[in-house]
C-alpha cells in the first residue's frame, strides 16, 4: 500500500493519541478516572481488604479463559477504547452512553465482600456509583420490572467466544428485580484499588451485588435492558438445578455438589463461616420477605 502524507498524519495521529494514554496509565478513561475524586469508604466494619494482587489474579471470566492464568495473560491485550452501553427496552428513550456519561455519576469507593459461588471469598474496594442513580436518570417505564445486563460479545477479543467450544452460550446475560437493582447497596463499578477497572476485572465498567454470588456481579457491560419478564440468566440456562435467578449468598442452601456454610478467603490461612446474604442481611432482608429462600435460590 501507497502511504500518503494524509495516511502517516492520521498515523501519528493515532500513535500520539494512544502514546500520551498509555503513559498517563492504560486507555482514555482512566485519565478522567484518576483527575475524578471518589469518596472514600471509611470501612465501618473493619473488613480486610483483599491483597490487589490476589484480586487482580485469581479471577473468574470465562470470556477470556476458565482457567485464571490463562484469563489473566488473555485479558492483557483486551482493550476498551471507545467502549459503549446500549440502553434499551421499558425507556421513555432508548440511548447509547459513553464511559465520559458513566463517569458524571458520584463516585465513592465501596468496601465489599466477594462470594463465589465455588466457596471462596475476598473483600474489594470497589469504585462505582449507585445503580440506582442511573436508573433514576433513564425514565422508566412503569411496566419494567426486571433489569437486564450483557456483556461484550467480540470473538476478536474474547478467545473462548471464539472457540469451537465455548464453554457458556454468549453472550454472558445476567439480571435483577428492579427493586434489587435500586438498592444502595448495588453499585456499577468503574474502578478498584482506588484505580480503574482493569480487564480482568471486567473493564471498563461491570456490576457490584454484594449480597449475592459473584457471577451475578457480570462484567464489561454493553447492554442494559428493562424487561417486563424475568429474563434468563447465563448460569441458569447452563443449569438451572444449580444456578438459581436470586443466587443470594446462603449458608443454609447446598449447591447440588458442594455446601457453601464456609468459604476460602482468599490470600487467608483460615476458612471462614459464610454469612445469609453474604454479611449484609440486615440491609437487604427485607426484599424477600415472604419468600421462601430454599425455593428462589
Ligand atoms: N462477563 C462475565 N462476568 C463475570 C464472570 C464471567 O465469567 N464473565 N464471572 C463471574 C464470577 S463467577 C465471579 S466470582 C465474579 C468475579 O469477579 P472478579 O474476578 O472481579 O473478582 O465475576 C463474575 N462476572
Ligand atoms: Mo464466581
Amino acid at each position: 500500500m501507497k502511504i500518503t502524507p494524509e495516511k502517516l498524519f492520521e498515523k501519528r495521529r493515532e500513535f500520539i493519541k494512544l502514546g500520551a494514554g498509555s503513559l498517563l496509565a492504560t486507555s482514555l478513561i482512566n485519565t478522567k478516572l484518576e483527575a475524578l475524586n471518589f469518596i472514600a469508604d471509611d470501612n465501618k466494619n473493619e473488613l480486610k481488604i483483599s491483597p490487589e494482587e490476589a484480586a487482580t489474579t485469581y479471577i473468574n471470566f470465562y470470556e477470556f479463559s476458565t482457567n485464571k492464568r490463562a484469563a489473566v495473560e488473555l485479558a492483557k491485550s483486551f482493550h476498551t477504547r471507545d467502549w459503549k452501553v446500549e440502553i434499551k427496552g421499558l425507556v421513555k428513550e432508548e440511548k447509547t452512553l459513553n464511559m465520559d456519561d458513566f463517569l458524571k455519576f458520584k463516585l465513592e469507593e465501596r468496601i465489599y465482600r466477594l462470594r463465589c459461588v465455588e466457596a471462596w471469598s475476598m473483600v474489594i474496594p470497589w469504585i462505582g456509583f449507585e445503580l440506582r442513580a442511573l436508573i433514576e436518570s433513564l425514565d422508566v417505564l412503569p411496566e419494567a420490572k426486571y433489569i437486564k445486563f450483557t456483556t461484550l460479545f467480540d470473538k476478536s477479543r474474547f478467545a473462548d467466544q471464539a472457540s469451537n467450544f465455548p464453554v457458556l452460550d454468549y453472550p454472558y446475560v445476567e439480571a435483577l428485580r428492579l427493586d434489587e437493582a435500586m438498592h444502595p447497596l448495588t453499585i456499577l463499578a468503574v474502578g478498584m484499588y482506588k484505580k480503574p477497572l482493569g480487564a480482568t476485572n471486567g473493564a471498563p465498567i461491570r456490576l457490584v451485588v454484594p449480597w449475592k454470588y459473584g457471577f451475578k456481579s457480570i462484567k464489561s457491560i454493553v447492554k442494559i435492558e428493562f424487561t417486563k419478564e424475568q429474563p434468563k440468566t447465563t448460569w441458569e440456562l447452563y443449569n438451572p438445578k444449580e444456578y438459581g435467578f436470586y443466587s443470594n449468598v446462603n449458608p443454609q442452601v447446598s449447591h447440588p455438589r458442594w455446601s457453601q456454610a464456609e468459604e476460602r478467603v482468599i490470600g487467608e490461612f483460615f476458612t471462614r463461616k459464610t454469612e445469609l446474604f453474604n454479611g449484609y442481611e440486615k440491609e437487604v432482608a427485607h426484599l424477600y420477605e415472604g419468600m421462601d429462600l430454599r425455593k428462589y435460590f
